[in-house]
């Protein structure tokens, strides 16, 4: 069983996740209201890893035997000036759910929760991919600048993003994803 103290701080991570989620559904939104199909499946796709983020955290209380607790989701900001903006937004959005992934590593090594320090690590792995992602999708956008029709073809090269993750939970999100 978790500590209070860190069930509380894995509460507050899991309504994290979901605010991810709900925010990248936003931009998704925004992306199709501008014309932008693949950014805006891209971001969908991204809604979904999002899910499963929370759903790891939301199972992991049920396994240690504590409480969930779901607080109100706050509202995700609905506007952006481009493509470029809106990515950018996302890199920063992944830059705080780093330090906050951080912040509960280091609560786990201060209570010498090893359980639960070795079941961040796939966070703290994944946090690495979720900056890269962003990251690589900014340097194509500033090399793209103003050009339209280069715009136009790079937004339908992100409308191949798959969805590798499972999108039914229930079952549980460990059954889901084969045991992980
Ligand atoms: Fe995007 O990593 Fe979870 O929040």
């Amino acid at each position: 069983m978790l500590s209070k103290t860190m069930e509380s701080a894995i509460n507050e991570q899991l309504n994290k996740e979901m605010f991810s989620a709900y925010l990248y559904m936003a931009m998704s939104a925004y992306a199709d209201e501008n014309g932008l199909k693949g950014i805006a499946h891209w971001f969908m796709v991204q809604y979904h890893e999002e899910m499963v983020h929370a759903m790891k955290f939301y199972e992991y209380l049920q396994d240690q035997g504590n409480k969930v607790s779901l607080g109100a989701i706050e509202k995700p900001t609905g506007s952006f000036s481009s493509a470029l903006t809106l990515f950018q937004a996302a890199l920063a959005h992944e830059q705080f759910i780093t330090k906050s992934i951080n912040d509960l590593m280091e609560l786990a090594l201060k209570e010498k929760d090893h359980a639960t320090k070795t079941f961040l690590e796939w966070y703290v792995t994944e946090q690495v991919e979720e900056e890269k992602n962003a990251n690589d999708i900014i340097q194509i956008l500033k090399m793209i600048g103003d050009n339209t029709a280069a715009l136009y073809l790079y937004d339908k090269e992100l409308s191949a993003r798959t969805v590798n993750v499972p999108t039914n939970f229930t079952m549980g999100i460990s059954a889901a994803m084969g045991g992980a």
